[in-house]
């Protein structure tokens, strides 16, 4: 299997079906969905789910007892994982929604940075800390910027998810090799006429 994780975003003119072809179709152990799939059709969670280990990327960032109830509408649709930032803190917030994760089952990832230029990197070893305490089983962090994950690879040793590749910058492999274990894809695989070809760049990431 490929260490990628693959990002589900229909675009506005693409439905359930579309994720549900892409998902079907690549190998692929994980996949990832946030509110472009969940908008375009509530119901299409529950049906990826069903094929996939998915990780429901809603970039939790609210007061913990909200958090715990979108955790639960997830499970619920059988999600194995969410994504929730880690800037929200400790303190009615993450201690909150890391009880909920594990009660449910589901596997918390925390995000650490991002792939954009404008996201403040200066609390890095803040978050990481925050996610030990939270028992995350791993952390999001940019392949764009390849010195974040070193640094976070440096701190942490679960797992590193890591997005950004293709049209926000990086290239395949590029966060494999600075210590991530999963690349985030999206539109370089699902708006690519061969995705398996760009899966295929994967086979020879550690050389
Ligand atoms: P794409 O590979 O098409 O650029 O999609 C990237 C995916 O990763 C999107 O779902 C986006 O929400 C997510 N993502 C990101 O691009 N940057 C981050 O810092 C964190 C993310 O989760």
């Amino acid at each position: 299997m490929y260490p990628v994780i693959v990002s589900l975003d229909p675009p506005k003119d693409k439905d359930c079906s579309w994720a549900l072809e892409i998902a079907q179709s690549l190998p692929v152990e994980r996949v990832k969905v946030g509110l472009p799939l969940i908008l375009a059709d509530p119901t299409c969670l529950q049906l990826i789910s069903r094929l996939r280990y998915t990780i429901a990327d809603l970039k939790l960032a609210d007061v913990g007892h909200i958090m715990s109830i979108v955790m639960e509408r997830l499970a619920e649709a059988g999600v194995r994982a969410v994504i929730a930032h880690a800037f929200v803190g400790w303190e009615g917030a993450l201690k909150e929604a890391s009880l909920k994760a594990k009660e449910l089952g589901l596997d918390l990832y925390l995000v650490v940075s991002m792939t954009h230029k404008g996201f403040d990197d200066s609390k890095l070893y803040e978050f990481i800390n925050l996610a030990y305490k939270a028992n995350a089983k791993g952390v999001v962090a940019p392949a764009t910027k390849p010195w974040v994950i070193k640094t976070v690879r440096r701190w942490w040793s679960r797992e590193i998810i890591s997005p950004g590749v293709g049209p926000q910058g990086a290239k395949p492999c590029d966060a494999i090799k600075a210590g991530a274990d999963y690349e985030i894809v999206g539109r370089l695989i699902t708006m690519s006429e061969k995705p398996e070809e760009v899966l295929k760049q994967y086979e020879k990431c550690k050389g």
